[in-house]
């Protein structure tokens, strides 16, 4: 044990350190006795980017990736579990054990991570990509990590001549929860397609104390735990205390007179924060390169309370040290309507600020000059939570470069770009006036003059057209003098997009229309994806090795070549092979719920699946509906029992905290299900789960299992869904409008491989228009009349007409997103779904050509769009 692999020994300086005043890397003597070869005889596989050697020497060093050999990962383990979690195995935990195999592959890692730095650094100076980003639903990183490194064999052999089952050590690991839905899981498969191209990138967020809220149901209603994710160690941050970053807030500006005789102006800072610098890996798929994902987290400065600490008043000091260190305590927990809370706001400007400072002091060389950075960096901004960093790089320029207004404007319009995530209005951020100038009154100063300019410039385009300078404005006067975080983030960037076709239009000709007319070629749209690692090859082991049996195995990293499956979709044998596929992911998905939650699945049902976050224009109570129709018809009598498909229903999804609708949704969903799973007349046709605390862990196990895929956004709301994509691409029908991706899946798949039901956008806007009544459709819909007065009776709620009051009531007389208005076509495409389920063998070929025509959205294709149009960075380092 004594002599086991000390790879990180070998490690004389920080992988992302990039500035190492010339000196180059020096590695000591290796003690591992690798060779530039892998052990195992296999050669290294690359299957995206130009081919290099991940084992070449560094500068002067030695070869330092660890062999891949069994033998040696029992040592390398044996070792972290000895001397990093300093006990034996006989008496070691599962907890430690877990660590040390994380600390074991991550050592593996670490040999490709300092190859992919130094490279970056000494090849010629490429520019790179800033991915900045609130949040990032990473997932569990145990596995990711063995399939980019080709362990998952050899760890797997390891944990069993340690007498040790891997799948225990899987368990433990609690998934970094750190962002809300689609948007902070969209940035963590954008990452991960960054690094398997190659692209020059580094990723930019906050690294939560605790990430989104572990969901629990108490008498059916949600209740919100703490995610204390870092409660049992974080095996895959790499903390760097000596790179912290210092990030300002308050106080006031003055203008003062320089050196050179300029006015200029001086930000005196009333207090700040340390941002500490946490480097997480993030491994491409087989082809040696490892990126950076850097998250901040807020840290007290000295100065910030030792006048509190001399005073004596310790309580206070401490107090003042909590108040810093908050900044990184939570996400908040929202879903489409951000709320303007101080906090929010101080979050975004921590991680934006210590990003941007970070990358010029650290990643540029020292001489570098702040004129060159366009050639050297492209922020994308994932929504507008990072916008606020245009104006702190013209505080930069400005104030900390001394460059002209004009040079700097030019210089950070080259430097941005914004990716906008929604198409509901209140879900543009805006930040009050009154708070920007007391938290960041420099900023404000910038913003009003970069207004100016830009309202100027309008002035001179639209001679006496006020109502659309108003229109535009960043600064909007009503209800409050507010910045408009979505107008800053249009004027300063080179491309604003979309994130699917549809969505791409309808911010051109809605949200953003007078931009658009403004700078029509600024505007573009880059369809969103996902990474086919953790949601097919991960998730889907059994249906991946279907797949590379069939086509060979080149698909995992060029997702296009699932196209050669179109053919076996006619073929009985493949057929039959993929249908055993779903079976087993149904099996495996009833077992993970038994023990997860206790909830027993009934066997050979129709698997329909709703899983998001909970939010009205998604409408699960439009789900929630189908639902009490189907029980409705079985318990009138008014179908045989014998003669209906049967269907299990599984729900996931979290409420916002403070978002009562929703919460009230959950409420009914719970009440539906406990009623539906326990009446006898149902006779095992129809059955609802929901398990609680949805998230990425649980999703790699529902999503394959899936037959049904529930995409029934009111048409023009949903941006773009990520969800439906992993659906379709593990062989579940989608079921959906006429919205977001859902509209090109449709396109590629074929209009006979989905059940499209519902309005048109357009028809949605027509019928707004001329003014919406909900209760013309009860009133003429007796179906629907049966279903809502089920629930309005208090038959789901012990009787409890008040309990459900609100829900109806909101339906009845509100109906904000026209869920009555699509009900009848829902329900009539839902009895198509289920006579074509009827049918298992055309079933399964549609299932498979929809697995066969969505290569398109792995998320590889995304990132080489925002490469191609935006970014304009190299790939393949
Ligand atoms: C989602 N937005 C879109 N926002 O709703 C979805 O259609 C799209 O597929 C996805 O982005 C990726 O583009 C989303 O998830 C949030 O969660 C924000 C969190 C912070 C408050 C505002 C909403």
């Amino acid at each position: 044990m004594t002599d086991a692999p000390t790879p990180l020994d070998l490690v004389a300086e920080d992988p992302e350190n990039d500035r190492t005043d010339g000196a180059p890397v020096s590695l000591s003597e290796s003690t591992t006795g690798g060779t530039s070869e892998r052990t195992d005889g296999h050669a290294w596989r690359h299957e995206t980017g130009p081919r290099h050697t991940p084992t070449s020497t560094l500068a002067n060093g030695p070869v330092i990736s660890p062999p891949h050999t069994v033998d040696a990962f029992v040592k390398a383990f044996l070792h972290e579990l000895n001397f990093g979690q300093g006990v034996p195995l006989s008496r070691s935990s599962v907890n430690d054990q877990y660590l040390a195999l994380a600390r074991t592959v991550r050592s593996y890692l670490m040999a490709r991570w300092l190859e992919t730095a130094r490279r970056r650094r000494t090849d010629k100076p490429a520019k790179m990509v800033g991915y900045l980003s609130a949040e990032y639903l990473l997932g569990r990183q145990l596995d990711n990590a063995l399939l980019a490194t080709e362990l998952t064999d050899i760890a797997t052999e390891a944990m069993v001549a340690c007498g040790i089952e891997i799948d225990d050590l899987r368990q433990q690991e609690v998934e970094p929860g750190l962002g809300n839905g689609g948007l902070g899981r969209l940035a963590a498969c954008f990452i991960d397609s960054m690094a398997t191209l190659g692209a020059s990138s580094i990723a930019y967020g906050i690294r939560y104390e605790y990430g989104i809220f572990q969901q629990t149901f108490v008498d059916n209603r949600q209740v919100e735990k703490p995610d204390a994710w870092l409660s049992m160690g974080g095996p895959w941050g790499v903390v760097h205390p000596e790179m912290e970053v210092p990030v300002n807030f308050g106080g006031h500006v003055e203008t003062y007179v320089g050196e050179d005789g300029r006015e200029r102006r001086r930000w005196t800072p009333a207090w700040g924060v340390m941002a500490l610098r946490y480097n997480y890996m993030v491994p491409g798929y087989q082809n040696g390169v490892v990126n950076t994902l850097r998250l901040w987290r807020a840290r007290a400065t000295e100065s910030f309370d030792l006048h509190i600490f001399n005073a004596g008043d310790y309580a206070e000091a401490v107090r003042a040290q909590t108040f810093a260190e908050n900044i990184s305590k939570v996400l908040y927990p929202e879903d489409s309507t951000p709320q303007g809370k101080e906090l929010r706001l101080q979050q975004q400007y921590f991680f934006v600020a210590a990003s941007i400072k970070d990358f010029i002091q650290h990643t540029m060389p020292k001489d570098f000059d702040v004129r060159d950075l366009p050639e050297r960096i492209i922020f994308q901004l994932n929504d507008t939570h990072p916008v606020i960093g245009i104006p702190e790089l013209m505080r930069i320029l400005l104030d900390e470069h001394d460059l002209e207004w004009e040079e700097a404007w030019a210089i950070t319009k080259q430097c941005f770009a914004y990716t906008c995530h929604t198409l509901l209005p209140e879900a543009l951020e805006v930040w009050p006036v009154s708070l920007m100038e007391r938290l960041l009154p420099r900023h404000m100063e910038i913003i009003y003059r970069i207004n100016e300019d830009f309202v100027a410039e309008l002035r001179e385009t639209y001679p006496g057209d006020e109502l659309r300078v108003r229109r535009m404005s960043i600064i909007a006067d009503h209800p409050e003098r507010s910045v408009r975080m979505a107008h800053l983030a249009t004027v300063a960037s080179v491309k604003v997009n979309g994130v699917a076709a549809l969505h791409s239009e309808l911010l051109k000709e809605k949200v953003l229309n007078d931009f658009s007319e403004l700078w029509p070629e600024r505007f573009t749209n880059v369809t969103n994806g996902v990474t086919p690692r953790r949601f097919i090859k991960l998730s889907n082991p059994e249906q991946s090795k279907l797949i590379s049996d069939t086509i060979g195995k080149g698909w995992v990293a060029n997702l296009d070549r699932l196209e050669e499956l179109v053919g076996y979709a006619d073929d009985a044998d493949f057929r039959e092979k993929f249908r055993a596929v779903k079976a087993h992911n149904k099996t495996r998905i009833r077992n993970v719920l038994v023990s997860r939650d206790g909830i027993a699945l009934p066997e050979g049902h129709l698997l329909d699946v709703m899983v998001k976050r909970l939010h009205e224009y998604k409408r699960q109570s439009l789900k929630l509906l189908h639902i009490v129709t189907l029980y409705d018809r079985l318990i009138s009598g008014e179908v045989d029992p014998s003669t209906v498909t049967p269907r299990t229903v599984v729900f996931g999804a979290k409420a916002a905290p403070g978002y009562a609708m929703a919460k009230e949704t959950i409420f009914l969903i719970n009440s539906v299900a406990q009623t539906v799973n326990n009446d006898p007349r149902v006779d095992g046709r129809l059955f609802v789960a929901f398990p609680p605390n949805y998230n990425v862990t649980l999703a790699e196990k529902l999503i394959p299992a899936a037959d049904l895929s529930e995409q029934i956004s009111l048409a023009g709301k949903e941006a773009s869904g990520t969800g439906n994509m992993k659906f379709a691409l593990n062989g579940a029908l989608t079921i959906g409008t006429d919205d977001g991706a859902n509209v090109e899946i449709r396109q590629l798949v074929g209009d006979e491989n989905f059940f499209l039901f519902g309005m048109t956008e357009p028809e949605v806007a027509e019928l707004q228009a001329k003014g919406y009544r909900p209760g013309e459709y009860y009133e003429r819909d007796p179906q629907l009349r049966r279903a809502i007065d089920l629930i309005a009776s208090g038959h789901f709620t012990k009787g409890s007409r008040d309990a459900v009051s609100s829900f109806v009531g909101d339906l009845l007389y509100n109906d904000r997103f026209l869920a009555l208005a699509d009900y009848a076509a829902y329900i009539e495409a839902q009895d198509k779904v289920e006579a074509a389920y009827g049918d298992q063998d055309n079933w399964s070929r549609m299932a498979i050509l929809n697995v066969a025509r969505t290569g398109f959205f792995s998320s590889d294709r995304s990132i080489r769009d925002y490469i191609d149009r935006i970014w304009h960075v190299k790939t393949g380092v």
